[in-house]
């Protein structure tokens, strides 16, 4: 006899028995079946941001958690991220389509030394769908590659993120390499990720701390404010 689990068909489940079985398979890195559960609850009418915080990133928790405890380990986990951005592929071009006005231009990235990826994403895909352009320049990124696009991009906001305890004090050197050579005010700094806080954030001079992508988008488009009410003042 074939498993209860086997015999799942994800599409006859009500929403709230579908939502903690996207948990489920998050879990356990079933990239078909996220899939699979964010286009039936799109079918269903679920807006795309609902989607991605009830059923992804609130599944993701229960893997942190779990990572943390020593209960799940590194391949586990990379299994459940690749689930999870499969399911972020499909919500990316909806929340990115709102039609939004263009409010301004970020460049992210996550810093040297780190791989971690999924949160930065997801900063970028919101930012997006408020109408920010965003350059993202991906993982591990040195002060040089930072420094390099700034120039050539030219954005309002420089935004890094670090997931290590280890990695983020190098945010610190790309804000003071950036005071050296007189443009650290010439951009909002904005940083993010899991074991950054309030304090850390100032303590190393960016203007602002996020704790997740909804605060990035709201504390970006306050700052791209102050800026234009300041330049019509000066
Ligand atoms: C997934 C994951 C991995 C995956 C990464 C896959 C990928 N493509 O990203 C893999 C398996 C590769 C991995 C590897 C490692 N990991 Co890891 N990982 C995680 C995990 C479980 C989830 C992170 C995540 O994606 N969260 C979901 C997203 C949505 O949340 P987020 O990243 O916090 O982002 C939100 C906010 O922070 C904010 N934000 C984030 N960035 C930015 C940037 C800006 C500009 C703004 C404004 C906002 C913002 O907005 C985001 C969206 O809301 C965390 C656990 C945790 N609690 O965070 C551990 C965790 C971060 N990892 C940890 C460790 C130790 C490692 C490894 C060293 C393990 C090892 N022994 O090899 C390696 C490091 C490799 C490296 N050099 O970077 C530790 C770090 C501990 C510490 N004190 O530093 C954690 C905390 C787990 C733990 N408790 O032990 N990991």
């Amino acid at each position: 006899m074939s498993d209860e689990e086997d015999d799942l068909i994800l599409s006859e489940l009500p929403d709230e028995e579908l939502v903690p079985q996207m948990h489920d398979d998050l879990y356990d890195g079933l990239k078909e079946e996220i899939e699979e559960g964010v286009n039936i609850l799109l079918e269903r009418g679920w807006e795309p941001y609902r989607i991605l915080t009830e059923a992804l990133v609130a599944g993701m928790t229960i893997v942190g958690r779990d990572f943390r405890d020593g209960i799940l380990f590194v391949p586990e986990v990379l299994l459940a991220a690749n689930a999870m951005k499969a399911g972020m592929a499909i919500l990316k071009p909806l929340l990115a389509e709102t039609g939004a006005p263009k409010m301004g231009k970020m460049v992210i990235g996550t810093v040297k030394g780190d791989i971690h990826d999924i949160g930065k994403n997801l900063v970028s895909m919101m930012m997006e769908g408020a109408g920010f352009e965003v350059v993202d320049l991906g993982i591990n990124n040195p002060v040089e590659e930072y420094l390099e696009a700034l120039e050539r991009e030219q954005p309002d906001i420089l935004g890094m993120s670090a997931l290590l305890t280890t990695t983020m004090p190098y945010m610190k050197v790309v804000i003071d390499t950036m005071k050296e050579q007189g443009i650290r005010d010439d951009y909002i700094v904005l940083v993010g990720g899991a074991p950054l806080n309030e304090e850390f954030g100032q303590a190393i001079g960016a203007d602002g701390y996020c704790r997740d992508a909804a605060v990035a988008v709201d504390m970006a488009k306050e700052f791209i404010q102050r800026r234009h009410n300041q330049r019509a003042v000066g």
